[in-house]
């Protein structure tokens, strides 16, 4: 493989590596280089820094030394490693949630004026789901009480993590009892890692993960609760059509890139974007034109159908066209470099965050209340970087591919209601029984300098989709499929077996779409993994099984951030057998590793599949549905 088809298969990333070399600007993928080879010692996860003895490390061969200075082992130190990755990325996604916990929250008491209640029967079904009273009560009301259950869930409390204990099967919930898994509070269990892998208290790895997995389990509330308020504030998801990648960046308009995750800034965006054309047509433009970048580009194209322009480890390159007039973001998978690349090309990476400045940056506080002044504010930076802009010399890739979004879980029932109104999961359920469906693949997570962008994805994508798997997405896994066309109807031909075309043709159809639904199913971010999860609960909820043995398998295959590998170990703690493209930092620990990819099946039904092949994983995956479908006789 040359070069820069080891950096990435995306002909316009590939296009803009080339422009960037050529202008003497870094990117992600040299300083990867410039960090090679890597510490072998961190990716086997045998360092450990928790005290101001260390930092101790451990040699691998089973040489000394075998311990930290503490005495702490290879499985001990592993083992709190990965707790602290899930504690992190615990923290994320309900740190996410917990923000829109308060706009719910200050929406309800009449505090701010640009957030309304924007899907009612959404409230109604959640609030019901959480044992709020409904009937006869305004609206307003009942969402005060659910963003107080809402945050309630954070801290310890006498009742379970309700978005945990409510949206998992009951034979899970007894599972999950059983085994010490169900969490009391979110940030109890985040703030409860923090101090067991504290200097000398747990060196239990069993112990330790044990608490790990509870964690996920919390995150997994913490997720959900993202997905179910955003639905509530700013619309649930449902089928539209948009493009996706660098083509879809504009020569003669405001291009804003939004990047980072939370709608409670970029949904506004959308709106006050729509309002400012004129201002923007004043300046010379011909509009302004809003791109995403990672999830909350998920977020906005789900709901608004506004094109995602490139994910996660290629984020740089919207800058290197020259023609992104501003980069607004939130927080997470934000990386700091954006900052001296906005400054190279000329133009201005905006952080709205208290939590994510970033040296550099032009940071303009974002506040609820005063979310559409500014919203303004921003687009205003980006129509003056317009008119800075004209003359100079812009590189826009000219690739983009056409993507249908939108299946969000009432998507995917109401399109199947269409089919069977009674009874929306019973065509679905038929189809994986006769195996028109052989099973079902989710995609998640990020894409990691150490892969060539996108290749594990598609590579696996390719193969499911071949082999009859219906395949859904999400995050930035949603992100490089799109970029692949696989998001686009007019592929099933290509890309499907004929049983899985077969089904996506009848739904689509049934649907008046006249052709067939796309190839892979963008289900929404990386918090909206809760949907496909809900999807798998309803599925098994039908059957009278639980989620263990559904034939759902789940593929991070080029994971990057804490937050997937929380996400991968809420998968597990619901049975899935998941799959990791990158090396996990725990093969120091033959223990941890048998535990994670082994012994919890034993448990949770779940494991991890750690495989850097891309070709041999997609082998697994389709072996781990197959012995589902034995398991359930069919
Ligand atoms: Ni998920 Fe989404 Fe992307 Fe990875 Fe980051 S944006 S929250 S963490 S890089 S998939
Ligand atoms: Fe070393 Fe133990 Fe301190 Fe870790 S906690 S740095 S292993 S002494």
């Amino acid at each position: 493989m040359d070069r820069l088809n080891q950096r990435s298969t995306d002909p316009a990333v590939q296009e803009m590596i080339q422009k960037a070399e050529k202008d003497g600007i870094e990117t992600v993928w040299d300083r990867f280089e410039s960090q090679e080879p890597q510490c072998g010692f961190g990716n086997l996860g045998l360092c450990c820094r928790h005290c101001l003895q260390g930092p101790c490390r451990i040699n691998p061969f089973g040489e000394e030394p075998k311990a930290g200075i503490c005495g702490a082992t290879a499985d001990t130190m592993v083992a709190r490693g990965l707790d602290r990755a899930i504690a992190a990325g615990t923290a994320a996604h309900s740190g996410h949630a917990k923000h829109l916990a308060h706009t719910l929250k200050k929406m309800a008491k009449g505090e701010v004026k640009d957030y309304r209640i924007k899907d009612e029967g959404k409230l109604l079904g959640v609030a019901q789901r959480m044992g709020i009273e409904t009937k006869e009560r305004p609206a307003q009301e009942i969402a005060l009480d659910l963003a107080e259950a809402a945050l309630a869930d954070f801290h310890e409390k006498d009742t379970p993590v309700m978005w945990a204990a409510t949206t998992v099967t009951e034979k899970r919930v007894q599972v999950l009892k059983d085994l010490d898994l169900v969490p009391k509070g979110i940030d109890h269990e985040i703030s409860e890692i923090m101090h067991r892998t504290l200097y000398g208290v747990d060196a239990d790895p069993l112990n330790l993960l044990m608490g790990g997995i509870r964690c996920a389990v919390a995150d997994l509330a913490g997720s959900y609760m993202g997905t179910d308020l955003s639905d509530i504030l700013f619309g649930t998801p449902t089928p539209v059509v948009t493009e996706a990648n660098l083509g879809t960046i504009k020569e003669d308009q405001v291009n804003i890139a939004v990047h980072g995750h939370n709608p409670v800034l970029s949904d506004i965006l959308v709106t006050v974007a729509r309002e400012m054309a004129d201002e923007a047509g004043a300046a010379g433009a011909k509009g302004v034109n809003l791109v995403g970048i990672c999830c909350t580009g998920n977020e906005i194209m789900m709901r608004h159908g506004i094109p995602s322009c490139t994910h996660s480890v290629s984020s740089e390159m919207a800058l290197i066209t020259g023609a992104v007039d501003a980069m607004v973001v939130d927080y997470q998978c934000i990386m700091p470099s954006l900052a001296t690349v906005a400054e190279c090309m000329g133009t201005t990476l905006i952080t709205t965050m208290d939590i994510c400045k970033i040296p550099g940056a032009t940071h303009l506080e974002f506040k609820e209340e005063t979310a559409a002044e500014n919203a303004r504010e921003v687009i205003r930076i980006g129509i003056k970087n317009f008119q800075r802009r004209q003359g100079k010399k812009t590189s826009i890739p000219t690739k983009k591919e056409t993507v249908a979004a939108g299946f969000s879980t009432e998507a995917i029932i109401g399109a199947l209601a269409k089919l069977d109104g009674e009874n929306p999961l019973k065509p679905l359920v038929d189809n994986i029984v006769s195996g028109n469906i052989r099973g079902v693949c989710l995609f998640a997570g990020c894409n990691n300098a150490k892969v060539p962008q996108d290749h594990n994805f598609i590579t696996i994508a390719k193969r499911m989709l071949r082999e009859n798997v219906l395949v859904l997405a999400t995050g930035c896994g949603a992100g490089a499929l799109m970029r692949h066309g696989f998001m686009d109807p007019a592929n099933v031909d290509q890309l499907c077996g004929d049983k899985i075309k077969g089904v996506l043709t009848a739904i689509g159809e049934a649907n008046g779409l006249g052709g067939p639904l796309p190839p892979v199913l963008h289900m929404g971010s990386c918090v909206d993994n809760s949907r496909p999860v809900a999807v798998a609960v309803a599925v098994a909820n039908y059957l009278g099984v639980d989620t263990d043995k559904l034939p759902v398998v789940a593929s991070a295959a080029e994971a990057v951030s804490e937050k997937a590998v929380s996400i991968g170990c809420y998968a597990v703690a619901a049975g899935l057998p998941t799959h990791v493209g990158v090396m996990l930092p725990v093969l120091g620990s033959p223990l941890v590793t048998k535990v994670l990819t082994e012994k919890i099946g034993d448990l949770t039904g779940g494991y991890f599949i750690v495989d850097l092949d891309p070709e041999s994983a997609a082998e697994k995956l389709l072996a781990a549905i197959d012995e589902r479908r034995i398991g359930l006789g069919i």
